[in-house]
């Protein structure tokens, strides 16, 4: 093996290693493991959580979100008003150039799915369409993981209507 076989090689690689770790690029921002937790049957609501990397020079913004298995879907933020966590909705979320915005269970910004058709099972996919101010839709496929221990997020989207 030479060395430019061995750099396709080791290309090819890291293509399927990136396919692996579920992302996908819209224009200069990188939308990486998107995952939603799993739902209690009966819970009218749940919670998508993904990673946004602007690597462009430009200020982009989140603006929408769809799927078809919600009724409706707003990009929330969640804090502490005294000992009560609140959500709610931003109408966008600015995503600046360098930036790499993780959202987290729990606190800070999500993307709430409203009206959910079926209830969310571990190891199922949905797809979520993502628009961009810039760098215009992208297609996710949610990945539904199990509930982890301390996820306070999931109880508290109980209390959203
Ligand atoms: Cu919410």
């Amino acid at each position: 093996m030479n060395f430019r076989s061995l750099s396709v090689f080791a290309a090819t690689v890291f293509l399927c290693v990136a396919a692996f770790a579920h992302d996908y690029k819209a224009g200069d921002l990188s939308i990486v493991h998107p995952y939603a937790r799993a739902t209690v049957p009966n819970q009218p609501s749940g919670a998508a959580y993904l990673t946004i990397e602007n690597q462009g020079k430009q200020n982009d913004k989140l603006i929408a979100a769809s799927s078809p298995i919600a009724k409706s879907t707003q990009i929330h933020t969640m804090s502490m008003d005294g000992n009560v966590m609140r959500m709610r909705e931003v109408g966008s979320l600015d995503i600046k150039p360098g930036e790499k915005m993780t959202m987290t269970p729990g606190h800070g910004y999500h993307i709430m799915l409203i009206g959910l058709s079926q209830p969310l099972k571990t190891g199922d996919k949905f797809p979520l369409t993502l628009t961009f101010e810039k760098a215009g839709k992208v297609e996710v496929s949610v990945w539904v993981e199990d509930k982890g221990a301390g996820a306070p997020a999931d109880s508290m989207h109980h209390h959203h209507h």
